[in-house]
Protein backbone atom coordinates (compact mmCIF):
# COMPACT_ATOMS: atom_id res chain seq x y z
CA UNK A 1 0.00 0.00 0.00
CA UNK A 2 2.70 2.45 1.06
CA UNK A 3 4.41 1.50 -2.00
CA UNK A 4 1.27 2.58 -4.38
CA UNK A 5 1.02 5.81 -2.30
CA UNK A 6 4.61 7.55 -2.67
CA UNK A 7 4.58 7.25 -6.40
CA UNK A 8 1.31 9.07 -6.49
CA UNK A 9 2.04 11.68 -4.03
CA UNK A 10 5.91 12.42 -6.49
CA UNK A 11 3.14 13.11 -9.46
CA UNK A 12 1.33 15.50 -7.32
CA UNK A 13 3.84 17.36 -6.13
CA UNK A 14 5.66 17.54 -9.51
CA UNK A 15 2.76 18.82 -11.28
CA UNK A 16 3.93 22.74 -11.37
CA UNK A 17 7.27 21.19 -12.94
CA UNK A 18 5.97 19.99 -15.75
CA UNK A 19 5.22 22.67 -19.08
CA UNK A 20 2.60 20.60 -20.47
CA UNK A 21 3.87 20.90 -23.90
CA UNK A 22 1.90 19.29 -27.14
CA UNK A 23 3.76 16.19 -27.50
CA UNK A 24 6.96 16.09 -29.23
CA UNK A 25 7.36 20.07 -28.49
CA UNK A 26 10.32 21.40 -26.54
CA UNK A 27 10.92 25.39 -26.25
CA UNK A 28 8.94 28.28 -25.72
CA UNK A 29 9.92 32.06 -27.47
CA UNK A 30 9.33 35.13 -25.78
CA UNK A 31 7.74 37.54 -28.18
CA UNK A 32 8.86 40.36 -25.83
CA UNK A 33 6.57 43.58 -25.93
CA UNK A 34 3.94 41.52 -29.15
CA UNK A 35 0.20 43.15 -29.50
CA UNK A 36 -1.88 39.89 -29.11
CA UNK A 37 -3.25 39.82 -32.41
CA UNK A 38 -0.07 39.70 -33.49
CA UNK A 39 0.89 36.60 -31.82
CA UNK A 40 -2.46 34.55 -32.13
CA UNK A 41 -1.61 35.26 -35.89
CA UNK A 42 1.97 33.94 -35.04
CA UNK A 43 0.86 30.95 -33.52
CA UNK A 44 -0.94 29.79 -36.74
CA UNK A 45 1.08 30.86 -38.96
CA UNK A 46 4.49 30.20 -38.10
CA UNK A 47 4.96 28.65 -34.56
CA UNK A 48 2.33 26.21 -34.19
CA UNK A 49 4.07 25.12 -38.08
CA UNK A 50 7.53 24.93 -36.49
CA UNK A 51 6.99 23.10 -33.74
CA UNK A 52 7.68 25.70 -30.81
CA UNK A 53 5.81 24.69 -27.79
CA UNK A 54 4.86 27.85 -26.06
CA UNK A 55 4.87 31.42 -26.42
CA UNK A 56 5.95 33.94 -23.02
CA UNK A 57 4.17 36.91 -23.26
CA UNK A 58 4.64 40.38 -21.35
CA UNK A 59 2.55 41.54 -18.39
CA UNK A 60 -1.02 41.45 -19.46
CA UNK A 61 -2.10 43.49 -16.68
CA UNK A 62 -2.72 47.41 -16.81
CA UNK A 63 0.32 49.17 -15.84
CA UNK A 64 1.09 52.72 -15.69
CA UNK A 65 2.10 54.92 -18.64
CA UNK A 66 5.49 56.40 -18.42
CA UNK A 67 5.53 59.89 -20.34
CA UNK A 68 9.52 60.36 -19.17
CA UNK A 69 11.07 58.87 -20.84
CA UNK A 70 8.40 58.11 -23.87
CA UNK A 71 6.43 55.19 -23.07
CA UNK A 72 9.63 52.69 -22.05
CA UNK A 73 9.16 48.93 -22.36
CA UNK A 74 9.86 49.02 -18.78
CA UNK A 75 6.30 50.33 -17.86
CA UNK A 76 4.95 47.20 -17.87
CA UNK A 77 6.72 46.15 -14.95
CA UNK A 78 4.70 48.83 -12.67
CA UNK A 79 1.28 47.18 -12.25
CA UNK A 80 -1.95 49.92 -11.43
CA UNK A 81 -4.68 46.88 -11.61
CA UNK A 82 -5.24 43.34 -12.73
CA UNK A 83 -7.12 44.43 -15.74
CA UNK A 84 -6.64 42.73 -18.79
CA UNK A 85 -5.65 45.75 -20.88
CA UNK A 86 -2.53 47.22 -21.98
CA UNK A 87 -0.74 48.47 -24.89
CA UNK A 88 -0.87 44.68 -26.27
CA UNK A 89 -4.52 44.97 -26.34
CA UNK A 90 -7.34 44.28 -24.06
CA UNK A 91 -9.20 40.96 -22.81
CA UNK A 92 -10.89 40.26 -25.60
CA UNK A 93 -7.84 40.29 -27.54
CA UNK A 94 -6.17 38.29 -24.99
CA UNK A 95 -8.78 35.63 -25.25
CA UNK A 96 -8.78 35.49 -28.91
CA UNK A 97 -4.80 35.20 -28.25
CA UNK A 98 -5.08 32.33 -25.96
CA UNK A 99 -7.84 30.28 -28.03
CA UNK A 100 -6.03 30.60 -31.38
CA UNK A 101 -2.63 30.00 -29.73
CA UNK A 102 -3.64 26.76 -27.93
CA UNK A 103 -5.81 25.59 -30.80
CA UNK A 104 -2.83 25.01 -32.67
CA UNK A 105 -0.60 23.29 -29.86
CA UNK A 106 1.41 26.79 -28.75
CA UNK A 107 0.60 27.41 -24.96
CA UNK A 108 0.84 30.82 -23.59
CA UNK A 109 3.38 31.72 -20.34
CA UNK A 110 2.44 34.59 -19.16
CA UNK A 111 5.02 37.31 -17.26
CA UNK A 112 3.27 37.71 -13.64
CA UNK A 113 4.28 40.72 -12.07
CA UNK A 114 3.33 40.13 -8.38
CA UNK A 115 6.09 41.00 -6.41
CA UNK A 116 4.78 45.07 -6.54
CA UNK A 117 3.03 47.63 -8.09
CA UNK A 118 4.08 50.98 -9.48
CA UNK A 119 6.72 53.16 -8.39
CA UNK A 120 5.65 56.73 -8.34
CA UNK A 121 2.98 58.47 -9.21
CA UNK A 122 -0.96 59.77 -9.10
CA UNK A 123 -3.95 60.31 -11.17
CA UNK A 124 -5.12 57.63 -14.06
CA UNK A 125 -2.18 58.05 -16.47
CA UNK A 126 -2.62 54.07 -16.82
CA UNK A 127 -3.21 52.00 -19.61
CA UNK A 128 -6.79 51.41 -18.80
CA UNK A 129 -8.09 54.68 -16.99
CA UNK A 130 -7.69 53.33 -13.68
CA UNK A 131 -7.00 55.90 -10.81
CA UNK A 132 -4.36 54.86 -8.47
CA UNK A 133 -2.16 57.15 -6.06
CA UNK A 134 1.36 55.85 -4.93
CA UNK A 135 2.08 58.12 -2.74
CA UNK A 136 -1.07 56.82 -0.21
CA UNK A 137 -0.64 53.22 -2.11
CA UNK A 138 -3.59 53.24 -3.19
CA UNK A 139 -4.67 51.12 -5.82
CA UNK A 140 -9.05 50.80 -6.01
CA UNK A 141 -9.20 49.02 -8.57
CA UNK A 142 -7.34 45.38 -7.31
CA UNK A 143 -8.32 46.96 -4.44
CA UNK A 144 -5.09 47.36 -2.69
CA UNK A 145 -4.55 49.99 0.23
CA UNK A 146 -1.11 50.82 2.45
CA UNK A 147 -1.96 47.94 4.42
CA UNK A 148 -1.30 45.46 1.64
CA UNK A 149 2.85 46.82 1.71
CA UNK A 150 5.46 45.54 3.22
CA UNK A 151 6.97 49.13 4.21
CA UNK A 152 6.37 48.56 8.18
CA UNK A 153 8.71 45.04 7.85
CA UNK A 154 11.39 46.91 5.53
CA UNK A 155 14.07 48.61 8.48
CA UNK A 156 15.26 50.80 5.78
CA UNK A 157 14.63 54.28 6.46
CA UNK A 158 14.37 54.87 1.99
CA UNK A 159 12.06 51.39 1.79
CA UNK A 160 14.28 50.58 -0.78
CA UNK A 161 16.69 47.39 -1.28
CA UNK A 162 20.43 48.62 -0.44
CA UNK A 163 22.02 45.32 0.42
CA UNK A 164 21.81 42.59 -1.25
CA UNK A 165 23.26 40.65 1.47
CA UNK A 166 20.43 40.82 3.56
CA UNK A 167 17.96 38.35 2.77
CA UNK A 168 15.23 40.16 4.32
CA UNK A 169 16.01 43.60 2.71
CA UNK A 170 15.90 41.49 -0.67
CA UNK A 171 12.52 40.33 0.04
CA UNK A 172 10.68 43.03 2.50
CA UNK A 173 12.13 46.29 1.16
CA UNK A 174 11.59 47.72 -2.51
CA UNK A 175 13.21 46.93 -5.44
CA UNK A 176 13.96 49.82 -7.89
CA UNK A 177 11.89 51.50 -5.64
CA UNK A 178 8.44 49.62 -6.84
CA UNK A 179 5.66 49.73 -3.86
CA UNK A 180 6.81 45.93 -2.39
CA UNK A 181 3.30 44.06 -1.45
CA UNK A 182 3.02 42.16 1.62
CA UNK A 183 2.81 38.85 0.14
CA UNK A 184 2.80 37.37 3.23
CA UNK A 185 -1.11 38.36 3.87
CA UNK A 186 -3.84 36.19 3.26
CA UNK A 187 -5.40 38.86 1.35
CA UNK A 188 -2.94 39.94 -0.91
CA UNK A 189 -1.92 36.27 -2.31
CA UNK A 190 -5.66 36.04 -2.40
CA UNK A 191 -5.73 39.19 -4.91
CA UNK A 192 -2.74 37.45 -6.84
CA UNK A 193 -4.08 34.14 -7.17
CA UNK A 194 -7.50 35.83 -8.08
CA UNK A 195 -5.90 37.52 -11.17
CA UNK A 196 -3.74 34.45 -12.00
CA UNK A 197 -6.47 32.14 -12.16
CA UNK A 198 -8.51 34.56 -14.30
CA UNK A 199 -6.02 34.15 -17.06
CA UNK A 200 -5.70 29.89 -15.88
CA UNK A 201 -9.68 30.22 -16.46
CA UNK A 202 -9.20 31.63 -20.14
CA UNK A 203 -6.75 29.28 -21.29
CA UNK A 204 -3.09 30.14 -20.47
CA UNK A 205 -0.45 27.51 -19.76
CA UNK A 206 1.80 28.66 -16.61
CA UNK A 207 3.80 31.70 -15.47
CA UNK A 208 7.10 33.71 -15.15
CA UNK A 209 6.87 35.20 -11.79
CA UNK A 210 9.06 38.51 -12.14
CA UNK A 211 11.24 38.99 -9.23
CA UNK A 212 11.05 35.82 -7.33
CA UNK A 213 14.06 36.95 -6.00
CA UNK A 214 12.27 39.82 -3.93
CA UNK A 215 9.70 37.16 -2.36
CA UNK A 216 9.96 34.46 0.11
CA UNK A 217 9.61 31.27 -1.27
CA UNK A 218 7.07 30.13 1.02
CA UNK A 219 4.64 32.96 0.01
CA UNK A 220 5.27 31.65 -3.52
CA UNK A 221 3.86 28.13 -2.40
CA UNK A 222 1.02 29.46 -0.68
CA UNK A 223 0.27 31.48 -3.59
CA UNK A 224 1.05 28.39 -6.22
CA UNK A 225 -1.71 26.18 -4.10
CA UNK A 226 -4.66 28.30 -4.91
CA UNK A 227 -4.09 28.57 -8.51
CA UNK A 228 -6.57 26.36 -10.14
CA UNK A 229 -5.93 23.45 -12.84
CA UNK A 230 -5.66 24.20 -16.08
CA UNK A 231 -8.27 24.62 -18.80
CA UNK A 232 -9.88 21.25 -19.99
CA UNK A 233 -11.17 22.37 -22.90
CA UNK A 234 -7.04 21.98 -24.01
CA UNK A 235 -5.60 20.51 -20.97
CA UNK A 236 -5.84 17.10 -19.44
CA UNK A 237 -7.85 17.32 -16.28
CA UNK A 238 -5.74 17.83 -13.45
CA UNK A 239 -3.25 19.44 -15.10
CA UNK A 240 -1.32 22.76 -12.80
CA UNK A 241 -0.01 25.18 -14.34
CA UNK A 242 3.72 25.74 -14.63
CA UNK A 243 5.99 27.70 -12.95
CA UNK A 244 8.70 29.63 -13.89
CA UNK A 245 10.64 32.08 -11.57
CA UNK A 246 13.03 35.12 -12.55
CA UNK A 247 15.97 34.57 -9.77
CA UNK A 248 19.15 36.30 -11.08
CA UNK A 249 21.56 34.34 -8.94
CA UNK A 250 25.37 34.47 -10.41
CA UNK A 251 26.46 33.71 -6.81
CA UNK A 252 27.79 34.81 -3.97
CA UNK A 253 24.51 36.27 -2.85
CA UNK A 254 22.14 35.06 0.03
CA UNK A 255 19.49 34.51 -1.74
CA UNK A 256 19.90 32.01 -4.29
CA UNK A 257 18.10 30.00 -6.74
CA UNK A 258 18.33 26.57 -5.13
CA UNK A 259 15.81 28.01 -2.48
CA UNK A 260 12.70 28.25 -5.01
CA UNK A 261 13.63 24.84 -6.53
CA UNK A 262 10.97 23.23 -4.95
CA UNK A 263 8.65 26.30 -5.93
CA UNK A 264 8.69 25.51 -9.87
CA UNK A 265 11.46 25.99 -12.90
CA UNK A 266 13.91 28.75 -12.25
CA UNK A 267 15.93 31.10 -14.62
CA UNK A 268 19.49 29.70 -14.98
CA UNK A 269 21.60 33.43 -15.65
CA UNK A 270 24.81 31.96 -15.24
CA UNK A 271 23.78 30.73 -18.40
CA UNK A 272 24.20 32.87 -21.28
CA UNK A 273 26.83 34.48 -18.86
CA UNK A 274 29.06 31.40 -19.21
CA UNK A 275 28.38 30.42 -22.47
CA UNK A 276 28.66 33.92 -24.02
CA UNK A 277 32.11 33.95 -21.87
CA UNK A 278 32.70 30.64 -24.12
CA UNK A 279 31.82 31.76 -27.53
CA UNK A 280 33.54 34.99 -26.88
CA UNK A 281 36.61 32.94 -25.89
CA UNK A 282 36.77 35.60 -22.80
CA UNK A 283 39.67 34.59 -20.19
CA UNK A 284 41.20 31.71 -22.29
CA UNK A 285 37.39 30.00 -22.23
CA UNK A 286 37.15 27.41 -24.97
CA UNK A 287 34.08 25.52 -26.48
CA UNK A 288 36.12 21.79 -25.80
CA UNK A 289 35.51 23.08 -22.15
CA UNK A 290 31.58 22.80 -22.71
CA UNK A 291 32.21 18.93 -22.87
CA UNK A 292 30.45 18.88 -18.71
CA UNK A 293 28.21 21.91 -19.70
CA UNK A 294 25.35 21.81 -17.13
CA UNK A 295 25.44 20.93 -13.24
CA UNK A 296 29.51 20.85 -13.12
CA UNK A 297 29.71 24.03 -14.19
CA UNK A 298 27.91 25.22 -11.11
CA UNK A 299 24.02 25.49 -12.75
CA UNK A 300 21.48 24.53 -11.00
CA UNK A 301 19.84 21.03 -11.53
CA UNK A 302 18.83 20.20 -15.48
CA UNK A 303 15.15 19.50 -14.32
CA UNK A 304 14.44 22.35 -12.45
CA UNK A 305 16.40 25.16 -15.26
CA UNK A 306 14.57 27.46 -17.43
CA UNK A 307 17.85 27.61 -19.91
CA UNK A 308 18.36 30.86 -22.30
CA UNK A 309 21.62 32.84 -23.72
CA UNK A 310 19.65 36.11 -23.02
CA UNK A 311 16.70 38.33 -21.78
CA UNK A 312 14.68 41.07 -22.36
CA UNK A 313 16.77 42.67 -19.28
CA UNK A 314 20.68 41.81 -19.98
CA UNK A 315 20.16 42.16 -23.97
CA UNK A 316 20.23 45.95 -22.83
CA UNK A 317 22.21 46.11 -19.56
CA UNK A 318 19.53 45.68 -17.19
CA UNK A 319 19.16 42.99 -14.48
CA UNK A 320 22.61 41.24 -14.56
CA UNK A 321 23.40 42.16 -17.94
CA UNK A 322 27.33 41.72 -18.72
CA UNK A 323 29.95 41.76 -21.48
CA UNK A 324 29.77 38.45 -21.86
CA UNK A 325 26.14 37.73 -23.00
CA UNK A 326 25.72 37.14 -26.64
CA UNK A 327 22.52 39.30 -27.98
CA UNK A 328 21.34 39.08 -31.78
CA UNK A 329 23.15 42.54 -32.45
CA UNK A 330 26.52 40.12 -32.67
CA UNK A 331 24.51 37.85 -35.19
CA UNK A 332 27.47 35.25 -36.00
CA UNK A 333 27.96 34.36 -32.26
CA UNK A 334 24.68 35.00 -31.35
CA UNK A 335 23.40 31.53 -33.51
CA UNK A 336 26.58 29.91 -32.79
CA UNK A 337 25.35 30.02 -28.65
CA UNK A 338 21.61 29.31 -29.17
CA UNK A 339 22.55 26.85 -31.78
CA UNK A 340 24.37 24.84 -28.92
CA UNK A 341 21.39 25.36 -25.89
CA UNK A 342 19.07 24.41 -28.60
CA UNK A 343 21.05 20.61 -29.74
CA UNK A 344 22.79 20.26 -25.35
CA UNK A 345 19.94 18.46 -23.84
CA UNK A 346 20.21 20.68 -20.30
CA UNK A 347 17.51 22.40 -19.49
CA UNK A 348 13.99 23.92 -20.47
CA UNK A 349 14.90 26.18 -23.54
CA UNK A 350 13.49 29.86 -24.13
CA UNK A 351 14.28 31.57 -27.08
CA UNK A 352 14.57 35.02 -27.09
CA UNK A 353 12.54 37.23 -29.77
CA UNK A 354 13.54 41.35 -29.76
CA UNK A 355 12.96 44.48 -31.47
CA UNK A 356 15.92 46.57 -32.20
CA UNK A 357 17.17 49.93 -30.60
CA UNK A 358 19.87 52.72 -31.37
CA UNK A 359 22.01 50.87 -29.25
CA UNK A 360 24.46 54.24 -27.78
CA UNK A 361 26.91 53.51 -25.18
CA UNK A 362 27.74 56.27 -23.46
CA UNK A 363 30.51 55.63 -20.37
CA UNK A 364 30.16 52.22 -21.00
CA UNK A 365 26.08 52.15 -20.08
CA UNK A 366 23.57 51.91 -23.18
CA UNK A 367 21.96 55.52 -23.02
CA UNK A 368 18.45 54.12 -25.06
CA UNK A 369 18.46 51.01 -23.41
CA UNK A 370 15.01 51.88 -22.13
CA UNK A 371 13.44 52.48 -25.52
CA UNK A 372 10.21 50.52 -26.36
CA UNK A 373 8.93 48.85 -28.44
CA UNK A 374 8.17 49.64 -32.20
CA UNK A 375 5.32 52.29 -32.06
CA UNK A 376 2.93 54.49 -33.64
CA UNK A 377 2.52 58.47 -32.94
CA UNK A 378 -0.43 57.63 -30.70
CA UNK A 379 2.26 55.80 -28.34
CA UNK A 380 0.66 52.30 -29.38
CA UNK A 381 2.82 48.96 -30.52
CA UNK A 382 3.38 48.81 -34.29
CA UNK A 383 1.83 45.58 -35.82
CA UNK A 384 4.70 43.02 -37.15
CA UNK A 385 5.03 42.96 -40.63
CA UNK A 386 5.90 39.60 -42.30
CA UNK A 387 8.36 40.59 -45.29
CA UNK A 388 8.04 37.88 -48.53
CA UNK A 389 11.47 36.04 -47.60
CA UNK A 390 9.83 35.30 -43.85
CA UNK A 391 12.00 37.84 -42.01
CA UNK A 392 10.25 40.70 -40.12
CA UNK A 393 9.59 44.12 -40.92
CA UNK A 394 10.38 47.62 -39.24
CA UNK A 395 12.55 47.10 -36.17
CA UNK A 396 11.00 43.39 -35.31
CA UNK A 397 14.15 41.23 -35.04
CA UNK A 398 12.32 37.93 -34.84
CA UNK A 399 15.41 35.91 -33.81
CA UNK A 400 13.06 33.07 -33.31
CA UNK A 401 12.62 33.59 -37.35
CA UNK A 402 15.91 33.16 -38.52
CA UNK A 403 16.24 29.88 -39.88
CA UNK A 404 19.02 28.68 -38.01
CA UNK A 405 17.41 29.24 -35.25
CA UNK A 406 13.90 27.96 -36.33
CA UNK A 407 15.90 24.78 -37.75
CA UNK A 408 17.17 24.05 -34.18
CA UNK A 409 14.09 24.42 -32.61
CA UNK A 410 12.83 21.34 -34.71
CA UNK A 411 16.44 19.87 -34.18
CA UNK A 412 15.63 19.92 -30.34
CA UNK A 413 11.96 18.16 -30.85
CA UNK A 414 13.74 15.44 -32.74
CA UNK A 415 16.34 14.68 -30.59
CA UNK A 416 14.53 15.33 -27.70
CA UNK A 417 14.80 12.61 -24.68
CA UNK A 418 17.72 11.17 -26.36
CA UNK A 419 21.11 11.41 -24.29
CA UNK A 420 24.50 13.31 -25.41
CA UNK A 421 26.54 10.93 -27.09
CA UNK A 422 29.90 10.98 -29.57
CA UNK A 423 31.35 14.08 -27.80
CA UNK A 424 34.44 15.55 -29.95
CA UNK A 425 36.64 18.05 -29.60
CA UNK A 426 40.27 19.19 -30.86
CA UNK A 427 40.85 20.41 -27.17
CA UNK A 428 39.99 23.98 -28.43
CA UNK A 429 37.23 25.67 -29.95
CA UNK A 430 35.81 23.21 -32.23
CA UNK A 431 33.38 20.45 -31.08
CA UNK A 432 30.97 18.14 -31.99
CA UNK A 433 28.71 16.02 -30.20
CA UNK A 434 25.34 13.80 -30.84
CA UNK A 435 21.74 13.05 -29.68
CA UNK A 436 22.17 9.47 -29.67
CA UNK A 437 21.19 8.10 -33.31
CA UNK A 438 18.74 11.30 -34.05
CA UNK A 439 20.72 14.57 -34.36
CA UNK A 440 24.36 15.93 -34.31
CA UNK A 441 26.34 18.83 -34.30
CA UNK A 442 29.45 20.14 -35.11
CA UNK A 443 31.13 23.64 -34.47
CA UNK A 444 33.60 25.61 -36.03
CA UNK A 445 34.99 28.75 -33.12
CA UNK A 446 38.40 28.78 -34.36
CA UNK A 447 40.41 31.41 -36.41
CA UNK A 448 41.02 28.27 -39.01
CA UNK A 449 39.39 25.85 -41.31
CA UNK A 450 38.37 22.43 -39.73
CA UNK A 451 38.38 19.08 -42.11
CA UNK A 452 37.32 16.14 -39.87
CA UNK A 453 35.86 13.19 -39.81
CA UNK A 454 33.74 11.67 -37.02
CA UNK A 455 31.27 9.25 -35.54
CA UNK A 456 27.71 10.84 -35.73
CA UNK A 457 25.80 8.00 -34.48
CA UNK A 458 23.26 8.54 -37.05
CA UNK A 459 21.75 5.91 -39.65
CA UNK A 460 23.59 6.07 -43.09
CA UNK A 461 22.04 8.04 -45.57
CA UNK A 462 22.38 11.61 -47.06
CA UNK A 463 21.53 14.05 -44.51
CA UNK A 464 20.52 18.08 -45.12
CA UNK A 465 22.67 20.44 -42.65
CA UNK A 466 19.82 22.93 -41.32
CA UNK A 467 22.02 25.52 -40.51
CA UNK A 468 23.69 26.57 -43.93
CA UNK A 469 19.89 25.89 -45.15
CA UNK A 470 16.80 23.24 -45.17
CA UNK A 471 15.41 20.38 -46.66
CA UNK A 472 12.39 21.60 -48.64
CA UNK A 473 10.46 19.04 -50.27
CA UNK A 474 12.91 16.50 -51.49
CA UNK A 475 15.68 18.85 -51.87
CA UNK A 476 18.52 20.60 -49.39
CA UNK A 477 18.94 24.09 -50.16
CA UNK A 478 22.42 23.95 -47.70
CA UNK A 479 25.18 21.56 -47.52
CA UNK A 480 24.62 17.98 -47.72
CA UNK A 481 26.92 15.58 -45.39
CA UNK A 482 26.70 11.69 -46.00
CA UNK A 483 27.13 9.58 -43.19
CA UNK A 484 28.56 6.71 -44.04
CA UNK A 485 27.37 2.42 -42.88
CA UNK A 486 29.83 3.19 -39.92
CA UNK A 487 27.95 5.88 -38.97
CA UNK A 488 31.12 8.34 -39.91
CA UNK A 489 30.76 11.65 -41.85
CA UNK A 490 33.34 14.36 -42.67
CA UNK A 491 32.77 17.96 -42.33
CA UNK A 492 34.15 20.78 -43.65
CA UNK A 493 33.86 23.97 -42.17
CA UNK A 494 35.60 27.09 -43.12
CA UNK A 495 35.83 29.85 -40.01
CA UNK A 496 34.84 32.74 -42.23
CA UNK A 497 31.75 30.72 -43.56
CA UNK A 498 28.75 33.04 -42.61
CA UNK A 499 27.56 30.31 -39.78
CA UNK A 500 30.56 28.13 -38.94
CA UNK A 501 28.50 25.32 -37.40
CA UNK A 502 26.68 22.10 -39.17
CA UNK A 503 23.73 20.18 -37.84
CA UNK A 504 21.96 17.34 -39.10
CA UNK A 505 19.08 15.63 -37.52
CA UNK A 506 17.03 12.49 -38.97
CA UNK A 507 13.91 14.76 -39.55
CA UNK A 508 15.77 16.51 -42.25
CA UNK A 509 17.32 13.45 -44.47
CA UNK A 510 17.28 13.34 -48.13
C1 LIG B 1 12.25 51.66 -13.37
C2 LIG B 1 13.43 52.61 -13.37
C3 LIG B 1 13.99 52.77 -11.96
C4 LIG B 1 12.88 53.24 -11.02
C5 LIG B 1 11.72 52.27 -11.10
C6 LIG B 1 10.54 52.70 -10.25
O1 LIG B 1 14.44 52.09 -14.23
O2 LIG B 1 15.04 53.72 -11.99
O3 LIG B 1 13.37 53.28 -9.70
O4 LIG B 1 11.28 52.14 -12.45
O5 LIG B 1 10.06 53.92 -10.67
C7 LIG B 1 12.25 46.67 -15.11
C8 LIG B 1 13.48 47.53 -15.35
C9 LIG B 1 13.69 48.54 -14.24
C10 LIG B 1 12.43 49.35 -14.03
C11 LIG B 1 11.33 48.37 -13.64
C12 LIG B 1 10.00 49.04 -13.35
O6 LIG B 1 14.61 46.69 -15.46
O7 LIG B 1 14.75 49.40 -14.63
O8 LIG B 1 12.63 50.32 -13.00
O9 LIG B 1 11.13 47.48 -14.75
O10 LIG B 1 9.59 49.79 -14.41
C13 LIG B 1 17.03 42.92 -10.02
C14 LIG B 1 15.93 41.91 -9.71
C15 LIG B 1 15.29 41.31 -10.93
C16 LIG B 1 14.87 42.39 -11.93
C17 LIG B 1 16.10 43.23 -12.23
C18 LIG B 1 15.79 44.34 -13.21
O11 LIG B 1 16.46 40.87 -8.87
O12 LIG B 1 14.14 40.61 -10.51
O13 LIG B 1 16.59 43.82 -11.02
N1 LIG B 1 14.25 41.82 -13.13
C19 LIG B 1 12.77 41.82 -13.27
C20 LIG B 1 12.33 42.10 -14.71
C21 LIG B 1 12.65 43.55 -15.06
C22 LIG B 1 11.83 44.49 -14.19
C23 LIG B 1 11.61 43.98 -12.83
C24 LIG B 1 12.06 42.76 -12.39
C25 LIG B 1 10.70 44.74 -11.96
O14 LIG B 1 12.89 41.17 -15.56
O15 LIG B 1 12.43 43.81 -16.41
O16 LIG B 1 12.51 45.75 -14.07
O17 LIG B 1 9.40 44.25 -12.21
C26 LIG B 1 22.17 42.31 -9.16
C27 LIG B 1 21.20 41.36 -8.49
C28 LIG B 1 19.94 41.17 -9.27
C29 LIG B 1 19.35 42.51 -9.68
C30 LIG B 1 20.43 43.25 -10.50
C31 LIG B 1 19.92 44.60 -11.01
O18 LIG B 1 22.82 41.70 -10.25
O19 LIG B 1 21.83 40.10 -8.33
O20 LIG B 1 19.02 40.49 -8.48
O21 LIG B 1 18.21 42.27 -10.49
O22 LIG B 1 21.54 43.47 -9.66
O23 LIG B 1 19.61 45.43 -9.94
C32 LIG B 1 26.88 41.50 -11.25
C33 LIG B 1 26.31 40.49 -10.26
C34 LIG B 1 24.80 40.41 -10.43
C35 LIG B 1 24.25 41.78 -10.19
C36 LIG B 1 24.82 42.71 -11.22
C37 LIG B 1 24.33 44.15 -11.03
O24 LIG B 1 26.73 40.99 -12.59
O25 LIG B 1 26.89 39.22 -10.44
O26 LIG B 1 24.24 39.46 -9.54
O27 LIG B 1 26.23 42.75 -11.16
O28 LIG B 1 24.20 44.74 -12.26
Amino acid sequence: MKLLILPLLVTACAAQFNANFKEGRTTIVHLFEWRWDDIAEECERYLGPNGFAGVQISPPNENVVITDPSRPWWERYQPISYKICTRSGDEQQFRDMVTRCNNVGVFVYADAVINHMCGSGYGKETTCGSPYNAETKDFPAVPYSYRDFNDGKCKNEHGAIENYEDEKEVRDCRLENLLDLATGKDYVRGKIAEYMNHLIDIGVAGFRYDASKHMWPGDLKAISQQLHNLNTQWFPSGARPFIYQEVIDLGGEKVSADQYLDVGFVTEFKYGVDLGAVIRKLEGKKMADLKNWGEEWGLIPHYRALAFTDNHDNQRGHGAGGSSILTFFEARSYKMAVGFMLAHPYGLTRVMSSYSWPRTFVDGEDIYNWIGPPMNPDGSIKHVPINADSTCGDDWVCEHRWRQIKNMVIFRNTVNFQPLTNWWDNGGNQIAFGRGDKGFIVFNNEEAGMDVTLNTGLPAGTYCDVISGQKEETRCTGIEINVSDNGSASFRISNLAEDPFVAIHVGAKL
